[in-house]
């Protein structure tokens, strides 16, 4: 039994890929100096994989942005509006990625292009570039294809590694079709295969004996057209035998059960994820080819925790009953990307609790214990299978993780705890009585600038450079210069930026009973952004008030209304790293109980608006259709309900979502019955606004105006545009102006001048509607 890794975290133990890549956009680094960062961490982190004993090694998992990006560039589907500029093949590649706004120099024009649309990675905090699709799209492979490339950079390094690939279909599945075009992806596979087939070649002329082809959209629904694509494209690549190398089709994320009528039976092996779907066992056993291999996922790719061994194993020899020893694999669940880089960096977690867990790199020596295990029977590796049992039981009966309090809370929930005192429309009324507010309000969704000076002054109070009094102090300070912006702008409700936050999903974790909290471990969010998920240990309370000193204080210097930030329960919970031995109901009651108690507290402190954020709302649910996707909406509905219905009725709740595909989820978000709603909306192509064509939507939504995860700025008549085509669907009277998210990314220039261009733009339309 050989044991394998599906593919590693890219940013290295410190970031150092994020460093890097900020550095050269920053222009602080020379291309090649970001090319060799590349090349050093692809060698650090196979070498890590080889040492800790891993026989199947990834390569071409690296990517400087997103590896759904880089079939985009390798397959020459980049959008002319890219190819125009004739730009650097990397300068084009993070143009793609995140926009590009360049003022002419003497040897170039100007560059202005805005960035593909970037979407959730199936139901994880990653984010994958979208494939976006011609009518009369062309394929065709570029030269020394980067899989190529890295394949022989490991093997020059004596690292015989195996290639990873998007698969055809998904990679058609995954994308859409451009602005202007109708074509439907899938139709282009014929298009698309011959450049599989070269590049497979190539693949093999290199040296590679197997290929990690990666076919995820088998875990979803899929469409009759979709379905029909995989016997053609594995036909045809089963027809060139051992021209190009061996195909291991990978799944991940689900169950394949409902699709097995069309996986291949052709390819050289399959890989299922047996943590998120242990119970497709014995169904693929049985419709497993003859002589196909098994690729068993039961390492977790998702979380932290470490893996219980003897379950592992117990699993793992099912499958050597079945197939043989030659025909199975243990496997990592999926890639390790959604982990972070390694356990040992974590130097603050208490001795008892880190002993629960397992990063990427400790994972990679999972595997190779188990296939150890498996292979030579469990003398070999006793130690580890005895220390492995010893933590399993230890976490089992810990203190930390039971808590009675918290569990006689949520015993004592009652029916009334789900509802606001009284239906929108009277709300509404004594709302805009309490607020005042003029017709197309501006609102931004919460944070500000988070600038180097914030990081720095967090950072030095973090090592006790700083005493507390010294950060509260500059904390104010930074509010203060938010909330004076924010007038200046002539903004109709405020925020106070959010300087004191790191995250909106951590610095809760960090505030709350239940959680730990590391300090190295980053998980890549989409291209050079990370986030570092606490996680859930235990039963989870709130000791203490966590939001109310900050936004009592931005609230009292000012006579503008102040909008009070929270994470709701859904989003805190799946942007954290979850208990796997509680449902996640559980978890997110206990969230919502936690949250309520603030939202109160933050009424009584004077603030009139209080946005609870649900952005991860719409990945928690269930990839497929059907009673578990019910059965999900239903708790996460109720938990968001239960944290934001203690208020009055003249307090105005706000929810933001950062998603637009609303056409299966609609009734959820209106079930949740905030009072505002604000939504992406700007990079979809008013894909959101279609959906109130059919559905009247009773209560306020403002839709994004413009794309805050792009440095460009909107002029004030593109907002003016957006915002027409909006009113042509919503009601002026229940439109709210801002742009799409957060912009703690952004810089204070760009900031202040795409804020100005939208508070004249809703200004525009104010005037006309009161002229009317
Ligand atoms: N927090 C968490 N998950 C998220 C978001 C978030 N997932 C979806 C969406 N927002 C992703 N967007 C971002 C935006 C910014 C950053 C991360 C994800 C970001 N990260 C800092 C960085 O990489 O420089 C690190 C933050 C820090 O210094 O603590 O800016 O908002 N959990
Ligand atoms: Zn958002």
């Amino acid at each position: 039994v050989q044991s394998s890794v599906l593919g590693f975290p890219r940013m290295g133990a410190n970031r150092e890929l994020k460093k890097a890549t900020e550095a050269y956009w920053g222009g602080k680094i020379s291309k090649e100096s970001l090319l060799e960062t590349g090349k050093t961490l692809r060698a650090a982190h196979w070498k890590l994989q080889k040492d800790a004993g891993a026989d199947i090694i990834a390569s071409n998992d690296f990517s400087f942005y997103d590896q759904v990006l880089d079939h985009i560039q390798m397959f020459n589907a980049v959008p002319e509006r890219y190819r125009k500029y004739g730009l650097d093949a990397l300068d084009e590649f993070f143009a793609m990625g995140r926009g590009l706004q360049r003022p002419a120099t003497e040897s170039s024009p100007a560059v202005d292009v805005t960035a593909l649309e970037m979407v959730k990675w199936f139901d994880s905090n990653y984010h994958y570039v979208r494939p976006t699709l011609q009518d009369q799209q062309t394929f065709t492979l570029s030269e020394e294809p980067k899989p190529v490339r890295e394949f022989l950079e490991a093997k020059a390094q004596g690292i015989t590694t195996r290639p990873v690939l998007l698969g055809p279909v998904s990679f058609l599945h995954l994308g859409k079709p451009d602005r202007h075009a109708s074509v439907d992806p899938i139709t282009l596979l014929d298009a698309l295969l011959p450049v599989y087939e070269q590049l497979l070649t190539k693949l093999a002329e290199a040296g590679a004996e197997s290929v990690q082809i990666d076919e995820p959209v088998l875990v979803l629904d899929l469409p009759e057209k979709t379905k029909k694509a995989f016997a053609p494209a594995y036909e045809k690549f089963a027809a060139l035998g051992s021209k190009i190398p061996k195909l291991i089709l990978a799944t991940y994320f689900g169950d394949i059960v409902h699709n097995l009528e069309v996986l291949p039976k052709t390819t050289a092996g399959v890989h299922i994820d047996l943590v998120r779907a242990p119970q497709q066992l014995d169904e693929v056993l049985e419709v497993l080819g003859s002589n196909q291999i098994l690729s068993a996922g039961v390492v977790d790719g998702r979380n932290i925790w470490k893996t219980n061994l003897q379950k592992a194993i117990e699993t793992v020899e099912k499958a050597v009953q079945a197939l043989g020893t030659e025909r199975v694999i243990v496997a990592t669940s999926s890639s390790l990307l959604h982990t972070p880089h390694t356990l040992a960096s974590e130097k603050n977690l208490p001795a008892e609790v880190a002993d629960w867990f397992s990063f990427a790199s400790e994972k990679a020596k999972e595997v190779a214990i188990i296939a150890k295990a498996v292979t030579s029977g469990p003398a070999d590796v006793r130690s580890e299978l005895e220390a492995n049992a010893a933590s399993m039981k230890a976490r089992a009966t810990s203190t930390r993780t039971n808590d009675p309090a918290v569990k006689e809370r949520q015993s004592k929930i009652t029916p009334d705890m789900y509802n606001r005192k009284s239906e929108f429309p009277n709300r509404i009324t004594v709302q805009q009585a309490h607020l005042n507010l003029p017709l197309l309000p501006t609102t931004t969704i919460g944070s500000f600038p988070q600038t180097k000076e914030i990081r720095i002054n967090r950072q030095k109070f973090t090592k006790g450079e700083i005493t507390a009094e010294q950060y509260e102090k500059f904390i104010e300070q930074e509010i203060e210069l938010v909330v004076r912006e924010q007038e200046a702008l002539d903004l109709d409700v405020l925020v106070h930026g959010e300087p004191e936050r790191n995250d909106m999903v951590q610095y809760f974790g960090e505030r709350l009973n239940g959680y730990v909290f590391t300090t190295h471990a980053w998980v890549q969010s989409y291209g050079s952004r990370c986030v570092r998920p606490p996680i859930v240990v235990g039963d989870i309370s709130r000791p203490a008030p966590m939001t109310v000193k900050e936004s009592k204080y931005a609230a009292s210097i000012t006579k503008k209304p102040m909008k009070g930030m929270l994470t709701g329960p859904i989003t805190c919970l799946r942007w954290s790293f979850p208990r796997d031995d509680v449902h996640q109901s559980v978890q997110a009651e206990q969230l919502a109980l936690a949250l309520r108690d603030e939202v109160i507290d933050l009424e009584a402190a004077g603030v009139k608006v209080i946005q609870v954020d649900e952005p991860a709302l719409r990945e928690g649910l269930p990839l497929r259709s059907g009673t578990e996707r019910e059965a999900y909406l239903d708790w996460a509905v109720k938990s968001f309900r239960l944290a934001t219905t203690g208020v009055n009725d003249n307090t105005q709740i706000h929810s933001h979502f950062c998603y637009s595909e609303f056409q299966d989820f609609f009734h959820a978000i209106a079930a949740l019955d905030a009072d505002v709603l604000s939504i992406e909306n700007s990079k979809s192509d008013a894909k959101l606004l279609k959906v109130f064509e059919d559905e009247t939507y009773p209560r306020h939504i403002g839709p994004g105006v413009y794309d805050i995860h792009s440095p460009r700025v909107p002029s004030e008549e593109e907002i003016k545009g957006r915002i027409e085509e909006m009113l042509a669907y919503l009601k002026p009277e229940q439109l709210w102006i801002n742009p799409d998210c957060g912009l703690k990314t952004r810089q204070w220039p760009e900031t202040r001048a795409a804020l100005k261009n939208m508070v004249s733009a809703a200004k525009f339309f104010r005037e006309k509607y009161s002229k009317a």
